[in-house]
């Protein structure tokens, strides 16, 4: 089955994090493709598979990446698909490197850019959602679901004696 959601990481260490997204992209039955592809160290191939992903019917691509994080902002001036941007932690910055990278774009050239790290990830795969939700009926009532499992697992939850 094509993809409908590309998720591209800048380094193989990234994967830890980015496995947050892959899960929910998973249990929401969507089909992804997950690659560790960089800007600045791949430039070509990257470029070869974000067209392929679009020549394929994929609907949103999410990035990440760290430090001079500009995965994101070369994805989105490939594509005009939408483009995810999840900020890596840093060893030095803690994260804060990334995340400026990746927000401060260009006018005319977004990029939705999350939070840094897991909470991060998690959150543009439910967006991704989201946005696939628009037009898939089955897959609203899903997202639904969730969100009404999360409050209630919040409002059952007690605060230790
Ligand atoms: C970025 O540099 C990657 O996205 C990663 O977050 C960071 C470190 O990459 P590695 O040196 O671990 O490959 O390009």
């Amino acid at each position: 089955m094509a993809a409908l959601v590309g998720v591209v990481m800048g380094s193989t260490s990234d994967w830890e994090v980015m496995s947050h997204a892959a899960r929910i992209l998973k249990d929401f039955g969507i089909a992804y493709e997950a690659r560790a592809l960089s800007a600045h160290r791949t430039p070509e191939a990257l470029e070869q598979w974000v067209a392929g992903l679009e020549r394929d019917g994929a609907k949103c691509i999410i990035a990440a990446a760290g430090g001079a994080a500009h995965l994101a902002g070369v994805v989105a001036a490939k594509t005009a698909l939408p483009v995810l941007g999840v900020p890596m932690p840093s060893k030095h910055l803690q994260g804060l490197d990334s995340l400026l990278a990746m927000v401060q774009m260009p006018r005319g050239i977004p990029v939705a850019t999350f939070a840094i790290g897991e909470a991060g990830a998690a959150n543009a795969a439910l967006f991704a959602v989201a946005m696939l939700a628009l037009s898939d009926e089955a897959l609203a009532k899903r997202l639904a679901a969730f969100r009404q499992q999360q409050t209630q697992a919040v409002l059952s939850a007690r605060l230790p004696e």
